[in-house]
């Protein structure tokens, strides 16, 4: 490496952050960390509401487990609940979905018995699972995992249900319908019928009982900020294009343009904007534009909208182990998971709430989680006009006419112009040469005498974690390690430092 490298870093959420860690530590001395917003972290957010400390983004580390950086990271921070720290956590294997204790209603006003709803709960993961397996089997179907369910439950619903009444059997479907909105919600899209059937198995689970941070997760973000050199990062300072493979120049072949006029040369810089941004922006991002292949990948990989709304009350409504609250529409048979006037219906697509446990900690506090168009026209409204349609949610459904939350937050990630939406999943057609692609650096046949110019890291950059807190510092880790041996490779017997 030479002791001059300048490397720019595009974006200081968790991917920028792990990059720029990693190099630290190889002994590259010249970075700086260019961040639109006034603060680090980017979509792991920690707001309060009320007395409780709440996530406007990430959740929870999926898969708290020895494999996963982001367990060993807060475990190493102390960060984390003892609960989280054992063992039996840890070796807990539920396949991304905990199986948490739930309460169901029904928008007639009545509490289901969630034992009568197993039936489509389990014909739903059957066919989650079915739906995973396509990835391996090299053939798809179905265009979409909403395809395959709208096409696979009629007939299964004839055969296993055939000496079901009616009514019963179209609340079965009806449940169909809210865990096909719950699966919008993990996926981060509009409808399930825009993840891609054949690319939905790319996504792997890791063992452990998924835990959140109980001083909030922006405590991660804080202690890897404090391992970095002071005055690495410059805040507000939005980048507005990356002029690269600048044939004139030899030394410092890139040039970072920011909004307010600044040019920064660089040899190399690492982009980790999410994928909404670059979706939107690509055509003035890069000079030149990026190879084509390229950007049919950015096209063809789905970044969708997954808010929540946050709701407290005086008293809980739910029983004392609840986990998770569903909401069944008994209108919804024929398994919907969009909302046909999402004006005046919007809130139909809200699935329920999950529990903010333990209760010592967080009071009486529901998280109310909502995809899609709707979630963004959600974002339209007033606070006090969520806190309304909420409320008249509940009551309805509550069968309780006087029940009214004490406050509401909701987050609204699709208007936040450096985001434009909550995290990615494989769109209609997607296969793993597109994440390949996603993480390609350019020049594509990079050599010495044209060496690494832009590399791309971030959570929709990694081929199997895509969407998670894990993904993006392990895209972070992997593009700073591409550099690292990089240099190795070119410079063998020099040193690290
Ligand atoms: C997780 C979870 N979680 C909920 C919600 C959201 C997300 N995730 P960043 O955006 O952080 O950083 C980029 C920076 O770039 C940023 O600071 C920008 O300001 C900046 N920037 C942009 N443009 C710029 C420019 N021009 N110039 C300079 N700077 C610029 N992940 O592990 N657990 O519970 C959730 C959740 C509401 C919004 C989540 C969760 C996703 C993570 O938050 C996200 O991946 C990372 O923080 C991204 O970091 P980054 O650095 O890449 O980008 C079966 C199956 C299906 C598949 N899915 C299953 C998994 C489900 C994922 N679930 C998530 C659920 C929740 C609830």
């Amino acid at each position: 490496m030479s002791a001059n490298t300048k490397i720019v870093i595009i974006g200081c959420g968790i991917s920028g952050i792990s990059a720029a860690q990693r190099l630290v530590n190889a002994g590259f001395h010249h970075i700086r960390i260019l961040e639109a917003t006034e603060r680090s972290g980017g979509r792991i957010k920690t707001g309060r509401f009320g007395n409780s400390i709440v996530e406007i983004g990430a959740n929870w580390i999926h898969g708290p487990c020895e494999e996963n950086p982001v367990f060993c990271l807060a475990r190493r921070y102390g960060l984390l609940d003892p609960e989280a720290l054992t063992p039996e956590n840890q070796a807990m294997d539920v396949g991304g979905h905990p199986p948490w204790v739930p309460n169901v209603f029904s928008s007639s006003g009545q509490k289901l018995n969630a034992e009568d709803l197993y039936p489509a709960l389990k014909m739903f993961s059957e066919l989650l699972y079915e739906s995973s397996e396509f990835q391996s089997q090299g053939g798809e179907p179905w265009a979409s995992v909403g395809d395959f369910i709208r096409a696979e439950v009629p007939q299964r619903a004839a055969e296993k249900w055939k000496d079901t009444d009616a009514k019963a059997r179209s609340l079965q479907l009806c449940v169909i319908s809210s865990m096909l909105k719950v699966e919008c919600c993990v996926n981060g899209t509009h409808s399930m019928d825009e993840v891609g059937l054949g690319a939905y198995g790319l996504y792997k689970t890791l063992p452990g009982l998924d835990c959140t941070f109980p001083g909030g997760y922006e405590g991660l973000i804080k202690n890897l900020m404090s391992e970095l050199p002071s005055g690495i990062v410059t805040y507000n300072r939005p980048v507005r294009c990356v002029h690269w493979n600048n044939s004139e120049k030899r030394e410092n072949p890139v040039t970072v343009e920011c909004d307010d006029g600044e040019r920064i040369d660089a040899d190399h810089v690492i982009v980790t904007v999410p994928l909404g941004y670059l979706k939107k922006h690509h055509s003035t991002l890069f000079h030149p534009p990026l190879p084509l292949h390229k950007l049919h990948s950015v096209q063809r990989l789905g970044f969708g909208t997954n808010n929540k709304i946050y709701v407290e009350f005086d008293s809980p409504w739910w029983d004392a182990d609840c986990e998770v609250i569903y909401f069944v529409w008994e209108d919804e048979e024929d398994m919907v998971d969009q909302v046909p006037d999402i004006q005046r219906s919007w809130i139909k697509k809200l699935f329920g709430f999950t529990v903010l446990k333990p209760t010592e900690r967080y009071g009486h506090v529901l998280c109310g989680w909502i995809a899609g168009h709707e979630s963004e026209y959600m974002e339209t409204l007033s606070e006090q006009e969520v806190s309304h349609a909420i409320t008249q949610l509940i009551r309805r459904f509550t069968g309780n006419p006087i029940v009214t939350p004490r406050r509401v937050l909701r987050s609204q990630w699709f208007h936040d112009p450096w985001t434009r939406g909550s995290y990615s999943y494989p769109g209609k057609g997607c296969s793993v040469q597109d994440l390949e692609n996603m993480m390609e650096p350019l020049p594509v046949k990079a050599s010495q005498s044209q060496p690494l110019q832009v590399l791309f890291a971030g959570e929709a950059t990694h081929p199997h974690y895509y969407s998670t807190v894990h993904g993006a510092v392990l895209s972070g880790w992997r593009e700073a390690d591409r550099l690292i041996s990089h240099y190795s490779s070119v410079h063998p017997s020099e040193p690290p430092k």
